[in-house]
């Protein structure tokens, strides 16, 4: 078997830490794949993290600079690195919970100052790592370990939230959509500005299976069948709507 990525992972760092199902892993594949594409030289990036099972996706695994830092504060530490030093292409990979919970303040002022970072959120709707915990990314009426009724609440557009902001590329995709999804973190990875994509990843292990979605390939079904585009979704009734997920470029 030919392991072409196989040069963009940290020497000793042998399997990765993910469930089974778990869509984190096909989306550190495709952001090894964006880059390899592209010639990016590790030298000249910075991968930043804050902390939950998606911080994990550059670190330890990526060969090059990591920083794995507090929960919620990914963005603080890459925005000091950029102004440090503004030639590091800083990327920063972290989950919804992280970036847009406790980090959401963090993440619109990001945005607002559109600073010159590449942030891939990977949403599965729920802070994974901890337990199953409601995120504000998760939707309304979903089960969680701390909503046993169903999620009250309205959850973020994440992607419209970043764009109000000031965000200057936004991107959604799932990982079910790997060939858009690597054209969308290269374009983020040229792009001079706040880029921002929220990755679509199925959690079976706390999403899933209080949701009815126990086995991953029901998850990923699911996500196959709701994830639609702009042009797609014009032709829906409001009702047939209302269960997709818009993907594609904003
Ligand atoms: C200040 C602080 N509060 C809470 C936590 C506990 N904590 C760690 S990760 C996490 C949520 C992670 O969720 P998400 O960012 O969505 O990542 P996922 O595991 O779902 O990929 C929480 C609440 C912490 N480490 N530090
Ligand atoms: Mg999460």
């Amino acid at each position: 078997m030919v392991r072409a990525l196989e040069k963009y992972i940290r020497p000793g760092v042998k399997a990765t830490p993910f469930c089974p199902g778990c869509g984190h892993g096909i989306l550190m594949n495709c952001i090894l794949r964006a880059m390899d594409e592209l010639k990016m030289d590790m030298r000249k990036m910075l991968f930043v993290s804050g902390i939950g099972c998606a911080a994990w996706i550059p670190s330890p695994h990526f060969n090059g600079d990591t920083l794995h830092t507090l929960h919620g504060r990914a963005l603080a530490f890459a925005t000091g690195a950029k102004l440090f030093n503004p030639e590091l292409c800083v990327m920063v990979v972290s989950g919804d919970g992280d970036l847009s919970s406790i980090g959401g303040n963090h993440l619109i002022h990001a945005a607002r100052r559109n600073i010159d970072l590449k942030v891939i959120c990977a949403n599965n709707m729920i802070y994974g790592m901890t337990g199953g915990q409601a995120a504000s990314t998760t939707p309304r009426g979903s089960k969680t370990s701390t909503t046993a009724e169903g999620n009250p609440y309205r959850p973020f557009d994440l992607c419209k939230l970043v764009e109000a902001a000031g965000a200057t590329y936004v991107a959604r995709y799932s990982v079910t959509q790997p060939v858009s999804l690597i054209h969308a973190i290269q374009k983020a990875i040229l792009h001079q500005g706040f880029s921002f994509i929220e990755v679509l990843s199925p959690c079976p292990t706390q999403f899933g299976r209080r949701n009815l979605l126990d086995r991953p390939e029901e998850m990923i079904q699911d996500l196959i069948r709701r994830c639609v585009s702009e042009q797609e979704a014009e032709g829906l009734t409001e009702e047939e709507r209302a269960e997709k997920i818009i993907t594609g470029e904003f």
